[in-house]
């Protein structure tokens, strides 16, 4: 993932209820990529905010699936989780699992979820992304803006 050729969103989230789904591996990186998806979240004004925990990063879809079709649909759903390449084939299968189960959930739901999932080979990787302080990138933020700013580009189309 990188910063290169990424839009500067302005978004405005007035009225809109968002459910931020968070994996709880890699605990530093994800308290940073939350906090930084929750700062976006109320830069945007965003009126409502919820934080669901599910363990690892395959847990993603399943959620996303039943937030996205429960009575009490959001708006949209931010996805943010953490997979570091280990040597097991588990990066491949977790890191496709949550990817294309995330997917599907926007498409089959019409809902916008931002893909705040990384992907990296090393743990350094992931906190240069992840919105610390001296971090070169906000993914959790980077999100969060993208799916208001997809909500908003979509809701004459309902
Ligand atoms: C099993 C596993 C591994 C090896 N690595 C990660 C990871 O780097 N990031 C992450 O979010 N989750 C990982 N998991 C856990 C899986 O996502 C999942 O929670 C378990 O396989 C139980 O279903």
């Amino acid at each position: 993932m990188s910063k290169e050729g990424s839009p500067a969103i302005q978004v405005d989230g007035n009225g809109l209820r968002v459910v931020v789904i968070a994996a709880q591996w890699h605990e530093q990186i994800m308290t940073a990529l939350v906090e930084g998806t929750q700062r976006a979240l109320n830069e945007a004004n965003v009126s409502e905010v919820s934080v669901v925990r599910v363990p690892g990063s395959f847990e993603l879809s399943v959620a996303a699936a039943r937030i996205a079709r429960s009575k009490d649909a959001p708006d949209a759903i931010v996805a943010l989780g953490v997979v570091i390449r280990g040597g097991t084939p588990h990066f491949d299968f977790v890191c496709t699992a949550a990817t294309d189960g995330l997917n599907s959930v926007a498409l089959e739901t019409g809902i916008p979820v931002g893909f705040g999932l990384l992907t990296c080979d090393t743990e350094q990787q992931a906190l240069d992304r992840s919105g610390l302080p001296g971090s070169s990138e906000d993914k959790g933020a980077e999100a969060a803006q993208a799916a208001i700013a997809t909500v908003r580009a979509l809701e004459n189309w309902r």
